[in-house]
């Protein structure tokens, strides 16, 4: 259907508008929060505005830089976004029953939050590096709890991620332990924690961050489960320089590429022997001749990280 064409007063309106938006200065601003249909920017002078965004921006998230207009409505200074600075990075996780999430944008790396208790798990932990490898951002491991290392000994298997090459750092939240190896990791960057729930994410923001107060659940004893406590991903500033992330927790953090030539691209040992497989078309399932079962034989790779690119290709 042909659409009506505008009368003179609405194209009178229209103009207006736009005239007053041009008037208007535009500020930069970082998106430090993202809750709903509102958005919460942070201007250079270090002031929160809680501001709407145009749909045809495409999506807003924390991270991003923008531009935006102060609006005065019913004596309330708020704010409308009208445009979006290009990412030099973009973190997205992957569910079975939602859209893609996009969850920070502009980070520069990935910290992966474990804890003695709740129990890690190999898995899991495999799919948040390969996700980050394949936005191509450095992740470095937290284990946090360490005070818990009587009771929860920390697991053997940790050694081997550090042997190809993520670095580990020990802490514990509660007794301010392995902070400062922390906060010198994170320095001058933007860094997201991410991990399941209950594994102290906000709890370590806090003690960085003395100010930020994130929220933090109890974890129930009973059932292993962490509570979910914190809802939504929120930016905050290390006064050492650089920003931390927090974000939601999860158990399965899904991978979005769906393609196993490159999804195995994000198992970082694997790359030295990639294209080096008898056939070009190797699925690394017991082919004669395949380069990556032989790493595994000989040690170099480890059999569960293969089977976690075979969980991950075939879910
Ligand atoms: N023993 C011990 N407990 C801790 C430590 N750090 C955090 N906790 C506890 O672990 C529980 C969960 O902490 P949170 O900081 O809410 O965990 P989170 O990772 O932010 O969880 P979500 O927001 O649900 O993703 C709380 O009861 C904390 O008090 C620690 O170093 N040692
Ligand atoms: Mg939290
Ligand atoms: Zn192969």
């Amino acid at each position: 259907m042909a659409r009506r064409p505008l009368s003179d007063q609405q194209k009178r309106r229209i103009s207006a508008k736009f005239e007053q938006e041009r008037e208007t200065p535009s500020n930069r601003g970082l998106v430090v929060s993202h809750l709903g249909q509102t958005v919460f920017v942070e201007s250079e002078a270090g002031k929160i505005f809680s501001c709407h965004f145009r749909k045809n921006l495409g999506s807003i998230v924390v991270g991003d830089q923008v531009l935006w207009q102060e609006q005065v409505e019913n004596s309330q200074v708020s704010g409308v976004i009208i445009a979006k600075e290009p990412r030099h990075s973009l973190l997205v996780r992957a569910s079975q029953y939602k859209p893609i999430q996009e969850l920070a944008a502009n980070v520069d790396q990935v910290v992966v939050v474990l804890a003695l208790y709740p129990e890690p798990i190999p898995f899991y932990l495999d799919q948040h590096l390969v996700a980050a490898e394949l936005q191509n951002l450095p992740s470095l491991i937290v284990l946090n709890k360490m005070d818990l290392a009587k009771q929860h000994p920390v697991p053997g298997w940790l050694s081997y991620y550090q042997s190809i090459g993520y670095p580990i750092i020990e802490v514990s939240s509660k007794e301010a332990q392995g902070l400062k190896n922390l906060q010198d990791a994170m320095h001058n960057k933007v860094s997201i924690l991410v991990g399941q729930s209950g594994v102290g994410k906000s709890s370590l923001i806090n003690s960085l961050v003395k100010e930020s107060q994130a929220k933090i659940g109890d974890i129930s004893e009973l059932n292993k489960k962490g509570k979910h406590t914190t809802a939504a991903s929120h930016l905050y500033h290390l006064k050492t320089g650089g920003a931390i992330i927090d974000s939601p927790g999860v158990r399965e953090f899904g991978i979005s590429e769906t393609d196993p030539q490159k999804i195995i691209e994000g198992f970082k040992e694997f790359l030295k022997f990639l294209g080096h497989c008898k056939f070009r078309n190797c699925n690394h399932r017991k082919s004669q001749g395949c380069a990556i079962e032989n790493a595994v034989k000989s040690g170099h790779i480890h059999p569960e990280r293969l089977q976690s690119y075979f969980r991950i290709i075939n879910p």
